[in-house]
C-alpha cells in the first residue's frame, strides 16, 4: 500500500552524447528509449521501462517519479496533498513515455513530484526464470538500480511534514541544530525497507543535491571508483562511509554537473523503525564518518 519507491529521476544535461557516455558506458545503464532531445535509461536489475530520463538543455532536476502500489492510492494522495495546500494536477497516460496516468505535485520545496502506478513492464536483464546473479557481460559499473534522491529545501520541517502526513513516509534519521532546542536541518525518509527513499537538507528550494544508485557491497564500490578514475569522472568525495544511514559511498558528477552517488550497505527499515537523531555539531561525522571533514563544494554544488 502507498508509495513503494523512487521510480524515475528526470534531469537536464547540457550535452546528450556526453551524458550517454557517462550513464551508458561508465555507469552501465541501458538505453530504454530515445526521442528527440531525450534518452531514457534503465539499470540492469530494474523491471520497469526506465529509471533515469535525460533531457538536453541546461542542468538540474526536472522531476522525481515515485511509484505507488495501487491506483486507488493516487486518489488518497491527491486529496491529502490538496488539503496540505500543494498544487496538484492529474497527469495523463503518455505525458511521460511508457508511464500511465497519475499526479503531478508541486512540493512545498518547489520540486515537482509525480506519483504513478502504471509503467510499461520490460523485465530485468537477467530475467525472472532461472536467472543468473548478474549480467553475463556487465557494462562499466553495472549499477543494478537507482536508490534515492536528496534535494534541498528552505523549510525541512514543512517538507518532512508533507512526506509524513500526505505520503506516509517515515524519518529514519533527522539532523537537528541541537538536542535541547531542535530545529530540523535535514531528514532521511523511507517508504520501503531501505534507510531512505527521499532525503532533504536545508538549502535553496527546487534544487538537486544528488541522486543515488545502489551497489551490492563495498567491493563493487571500490570497482566503481576505479572505473571513475579510468573514465575521468570527476569525483566529489569518497569512497567513504556515511554516519547517517551507515551506507558506503562515492559522490561524483555527470558531465553536465549533476551529482550522482553510488551507495552500498546501510540498514533495513521497517514499520516501527525508531528515528535516529544527529545534532549539527556532529554533522561532519554524520555525513562522512571516516574523514570527518566537510568539503565546501559538497554543500554548495547543487543543480
Ligand atoms: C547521503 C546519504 C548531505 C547528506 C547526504 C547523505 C547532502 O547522501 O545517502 O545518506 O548533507
Ligand atoms: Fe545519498
Amino acid at each position: 500500500m502507498g508509495v513503494m519507491r523512487l521510480g524515475y529521476v528526470h534531469v537536464r544535461v547540457t550535452d546528450l552524447d556526453e551524458a550517454r557516455g557517462h550513464y551508458g558506458d561508465t555507469l552501465g545503464m541501458g538505453v530504454a528509449a530515445e526521442t528527440q532531445g531525450r534518452i531514457y535509461f534503465k539499470a540492469w536489475d530494474e523491471y520497469d521501462h526506465h529509471s533515469v530520463v535525460l533531457e538536453e538543455g541546461g542542468v538540474g532536476l526536472v522531476k522525481l517519479g515515485y511509484k505507488v502500489a495501487r491506483s486507488e492510492d493516487l486518489d488518497v494522495f491527491e486529496k491529502r496533498s490538496q488539503q496540505f495546500g500543494c498544487t496538484v494536477e492529474r497527469m495523463s497516460e503518455g505525458d511521460n513515455l511508457a508511464v500511465g496516468d497519475g499526479l503531478r505535485i508541486t512540493l512545498p520545496s518547489e520540486h515537482t513530484l509525480e506519483l504513478y502506478h502504471e509503467i510499461e513492464y520490460v523485465g530485468t536483464e537477467t530475467g525472472a526464470f532461472n536467472p543468473d546473479p548478474e549480467p553475463r557481460h556487465p557494462r562499466g559499473v553495472s549499477v543494478p538500480h537507482i536508490d534515492h534522491a536528496l534535494v534541498t529545501t528552505e523549510d525541512p520541517a514543512l517538507l518532512e511534514r508533507y512526506f509524513a502526513e500526505c505520503l506516509d513516509f517515515r524519518p529514519a534519521e533527522r539532523l537537528v541544530t541541537d538536542a535541547s532546542n531542535p530545529e530540523l536541518l535535514g531528514s532521511w525518509m523511507f517508504c520501503g525497507n531501505s534507510p531512505h527513499d527521499i532525503a532533504f537538507v536545508n538549502g535553496p528550494n527546487g534544487k538537486l543535491h544528488h541522486f543515488a544508485y545502489h551497489l551490492q557491497d563495498w567491493s563493487k564500490l571500490l570497482r566503481a571508483g576505479d572505473l571513475f578514475a579510468m573514465d575521468d569522472v570527476p569525483v566529489d568525495i569518497g569512497p567513504t562511509r556515511h554516519g547517517i544511514t551507515r551506507g558506503t559511498t562515492i559522490y561524483f558528477f555527470d558531465p553536465a554537473g549533476n551529482r550522482n552517488e553510488v551507495f552500498a550497505g546501510g540498514y533495513t527499515t521497517y514499520e516501527d523503525f525508531p528515528t535516529i537523531t544527529w545534532t549539527a555539531d556532529q554533522l561532519t561525522k554524520g555525513i562522512f564518518y571516516i574523514g570527518r571533514e566537510m568539503k565546501d563544494t559538497f554543500l554548495s554544488a547543487l543543480t
